[in-house]
Order: C-alpha cells, then sequence, then structure tokens
C-alpha cells in the first residue's frame, strides 16, 4: 500500500494530526470554555471516528521511524489492543454526540484522551 517507508510514516503522522486536531476541537467543549454545539460536536466526531480508522495499516513491517517505539514491532498484539481501545472509546463518544448528551461526552471524552495517553506512553517517542 505504501511505496516506501517514508510514505507510510507522513500518512499515519498525517492522520494523526486531522485526529488529534478534531478531538481537541471538543476539549473547549467539555471544558465548557465555548458553547456546546451539538451539530458541531457531532460533525466533529464522525469526522474523528472516521480518521481514527486510518493510521493503523501504516504500521506495517519495515515502517520503523518517526516517534514510532520498536515496541510497535516487537509487542504487536500490545498495540493492538492500545489502538483498540481507542477506536471502542469513539463508540460511546459518538453516541454521546448523537444523543447531545453534554455529561455522558465529558465522560466518554476523558476515557478518549485516556486512550490516546495510555498508547502514547507505551508506543511513542
Ligand atoms: C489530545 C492529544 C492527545 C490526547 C492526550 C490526552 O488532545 O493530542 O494526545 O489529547 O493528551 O491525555
Amino acid at each position: 500500500a505504501f511505496g516506501k517507508a517514508d510514505d507510510a510514516i507522513q500518512y499515519r503522522q498525517g492522520a494523526f494530526q486531522i485526529i488529534k486536531a478534531h478531538f481537541g476541537a471538543l476539549q473547549p467543549v467539555v471544558k465548557g470554555q465555548i458553547a456546546y454545539d451539538q451539530a458541531a460536536v457531532l460533525a466533529n466526531v464522525q469526522i474523528l471516528d472516521q480518521v481514527a480508522k486510518l493510521p493503523w495499516k501504516a504500521f506495517g513491517p519495515g515502517t520503523e521511524g518517526g516517534d514510532a517505539r520498536d515496541d510497535i514491532w516487537l509487542d504487536e498484539e500490545g498495540f493492538k489492543a492500545a489502538q483498540k481501545k481507542f477506536l471502542d472509546s469513539l463508540v460511546p463518544l459518538t453516541a454521546a454526540a448523537q444523543a447531545g448528551n453534554l455529561d455522558d461526552l465529558k465522560k466518554a471524552f476523558a476515557n478518549t484522551g485516556a486512550s490516546c495517553k495510555a498508547c502514547h506512553d507505551s508506543f511513542r517517542d
């Protein structure tokens, strides 16, 4: 799928940047710093949910580099489990965004953020 390791690294870093932007856009909402706009939140979460599917196939064999720790390839099961935690966390996040429930959104946001951090702590330099 990727011609060179650098292509895979750029692809996954680009996907994570989009993920960061659309997850980060929720932060002022859950912190109460901006008004809760259900449609805007849902649009953000839907993009996040789609783009969240993308980076993983760009961690194939021979694509070591970027900020990726070798543990990604040494502990494939652990990395897979960390991905799954993140992807699974988006189910309640999406449900809360669809329901327009700000309390549930706050809880789901915190869980998703925890899954980001846990994976970074183990697998990102
Ligand atoms: C973000 C972001 C992360 C997570 C993490 C949550 O907005 O870029 O990596 O949240 O910091 O603890």
